[in-house]
């Protein structure tokens, strides 16, 4: 699971970076910080599980300038935070270690990942993604032996860059002290905050900094109407504290001395697997929205490719298998049957043209045999590449009309340019293909033509017809003919002769035995191009295009890891085991 969180953390960033839609933009990052939240949460339940539990671990977050540097180092009775009248002046979580040593904190690097420990003097602002341990030495009276943490503000322009940190340590805290000053007390970062973190289940207290003597219940009041916008949980205990002109520093009074070591006693890790199941489930749905929009568009696209190819399908039955005048391959198988038969007077004829005299008319007829010449000149051939053309161009107007009417409209505009990006290289391919297709073929249309020779010599009447007529000798010339190129294959279904030797033989006694081989070898043929062209080439490659999707601009997110993470989330038992 906690893969899964990076991944998706990592491929919101990346798309992030890259949207220029406002609205989506202040979206994604809203789910980038629940990521990093959640992602922040499951390792502090991995921390948890480990062989020694960490120390107790307090967090100080509030707004900028709300004193919360001037806070740990009240809490911690020595100057050791950085205090500064400057807006944003602690960008990097610190921590300090009281009462307990760097040996106890050695799981911690481990939790904060990424982010490197360094010395609290080594941190410096050209890198956020660190963070400092520093060991205290005195004893102080207002805090319980654990880490306290002075963690950056969170709402000041600066602090989207090094809002992480401050998520991370939060998340960390067994218990939160929220520092908030009677300027920003009512700011809407603070409250959105407050919402955010309810998912924790944390202790918290507040402390109201900088009042003026007598103000503070005016204010307390405000502040628990605020609570109870933002959280369902029990409004907290609010620490006044008092602008102390001599200091320059919060007060922290005697009365709450004994508070946080009471609220530490509240801690329980019991249901850290528990909270941690809620707030993956709170978020998941927000979370995979993008990523389920994206399989949307994917199936659309599959739904697309899948109708396209159908029609292509369809046209090229209409065009060229059931039309009668374009198609060519049983004429041809007719013309291989007549390179078959043993023409008498055929030799004379070609005599004049080929000086081949001594040859028997079949070896003839073998050497002329190509198969290229054939293909070149099909019309079928031409057909396929237009359908494929055509098919491409019909693709491209409905990638058009989704990315106008769809929501995924970049993700639509980004195939189209790959489609385009393709468009030559898909079609010579397919080209080739057909080509190819066509030259093998033929071995179908011949196996077709010694089915025929087969039933014609079981037929000696109609062969010695055949043998006999004149009109044979010349169909059997044009057949020669198109082997040695010619004529084109088109040529062979309007010539006379062949015309006329093709209703002969329907008529015949084996009209019937052709018509049955010429429907199998119609469906073989109709087979073969909807396997090896259309679905086998075009298909394929259509439907691979949505990969070339830059995973910069895209989540890419495959459906299998999508549902192997959802499968832990709703597998109780082993979900929590796994988290
Ligand atoms: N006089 C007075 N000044 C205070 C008090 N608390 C904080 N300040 C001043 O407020 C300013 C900001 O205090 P910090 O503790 O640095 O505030 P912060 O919340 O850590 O601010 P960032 O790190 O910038 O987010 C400093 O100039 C402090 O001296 C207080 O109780 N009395
Ligand atoms: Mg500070």
């Amino acid at each position: 699971m906690l893969e899964f969180i990076q991944l998706l953390k990592q491929r919101y960033q990346s798309v992030l970076s890259q949207q220029s839609n406002e609205a989506r933009r202040i979206l994604y990052q809203q789910r980038i910080d629940q990521l990093i939240l959640a992602e922040a949460f499951i390792r502090k339940g991995q921390l948890l599980n480990g062989a020694d539990a960490p120390p107790l671990q307090i967090a100080v977050a509030g707004p900028t300038q709300a004193g919360k540097s001037s806070l740990v180092n009240v809490l911690l009775s020595c100057q050791v935070a950085g205090v500064s009248p400057l807006a944003g002046y602690t960008v990097h979580p610190q921590g300090f270690c009281h009462g307990v040593s760097l040996a106890d904190c050695h799981d911690l690097p481990h939790y904060f990942g990424r982010f490197q420990q360094l010395q609290q003097s080594q941190l410096s602002k050209e890198r956020y993604d660190c963070y400092s341990l520093t060991v205290l030495n005195n004893e102080s009276p207002h805090l319980p032996h654990g880490v306290l943490w002075d963690t950056p503000d969170f709402d000041s322009i600066d602090s989207a860059t090094y809002r992480e940190g401050v998520i991370r340590t939060i998340a960390l805290a067994d218990v939160l002290i929220l520092v908030v000053s009677k300027e920003k007390y009512a700011d809407q970062s603070v409250w959105e905050m407050m919402a955010f973190l309810e998912v924790l289940h944390q202790p918290v207290v507040i402390c109201l900094n900088k009042l003026t003597e007598g103000s503070e219940a005016v204010l307390i009041n405000s502040l628990q109407e605020k609570w109870r916008l933002a959280r369902s949980d029990a409004f907290p205990t609010v620490v006044p504290l008092f602008y102390e002109k001599q200091t320059g520093a919060p007060q922290w009074s005697s009365a709450y001395t004994k508070l946080l070591r009471e609220l530490t006693q509240q801690v329980s890790h019991k249901k850290q697997a528990r909270f941690t199941q809620e707030l993956l489930q709170k978020y998941w749905q927000d979370w995979l929205e993008p990523i389920r929009a994206e399989h949307q568009a994917l199936t659309d696209w599959q739904a697309l490719c899948n109708g396209a190819i159908q029609a292509a399908l369809e046209s090229y039955q209409r065009e060229f298998l059931n039309h009668p005048h374009h198609y060519e391959t049983f004429q041809q198988a007719l013309a291989e049957l007549l390179t078959l038969l043993e023409i008498p007077g055929l030799a004379g004829f070609l005599a004049g043209t080929r000086k081949a005299l001594t040859w028997p008319v079949r070896q003839l007829m073998k050497l002329g045999r190509q198969r290229q010449p054939i293909a070149n000149s099909s019309h079928e051939v031409a057909l396929l590449k237009q359908i494929a053309e055509h098919t491409l161009i019909q693709l491209v107007d409905r990638l058009l009309d989704q990315a106008e009417h769809s929501q995924q409209s970049q993700w639509w505009k980004a195939l189209n340019s790959v489609l385009r990006a393709q468009r030559t290289v898909l079609l010579q391919d397919f080209a080739e293909a057909a080509q190819n297709y066509h030259i093998d073929f033929q071995q179908d249309v011949e196996h077709t033509a010694q089915q025929l020779y087969h039933k014609l010599q079981q037929q000696p009447m109609v062969l010695n017809t055949l043998r006999a007529t004149r009109v044979t000798a010349d169909a059997a010339v044009i057949a020669f003919t198109l082997h040695t190129g010619g004529i084109g294959v088109q040529d062979l279904v309007i010539a006379p002769a062949m015309l006329t030797v093709t209703s002969m033989l329907t008529e015949s006694a084996i009209g019937s035995y052709m018509h049955k081989v010429e429907s199998e070898l119609k469906q073989q043929q109709f087979n073969t191009v909807k396997q090896t062209l259309f679905i086998g080439s075009l298909a394929k490659r259509l439907l691979a295009l949505p990969e070339q999707l830059s995973t910069l601009t895209y989540f890419n997110i495959s459906l299998a890891s999508l549902s192997a993470a959802e499968q832990q989330l709703t597998d109780k038992r082993h979900g929590l085991r796994l988290l």
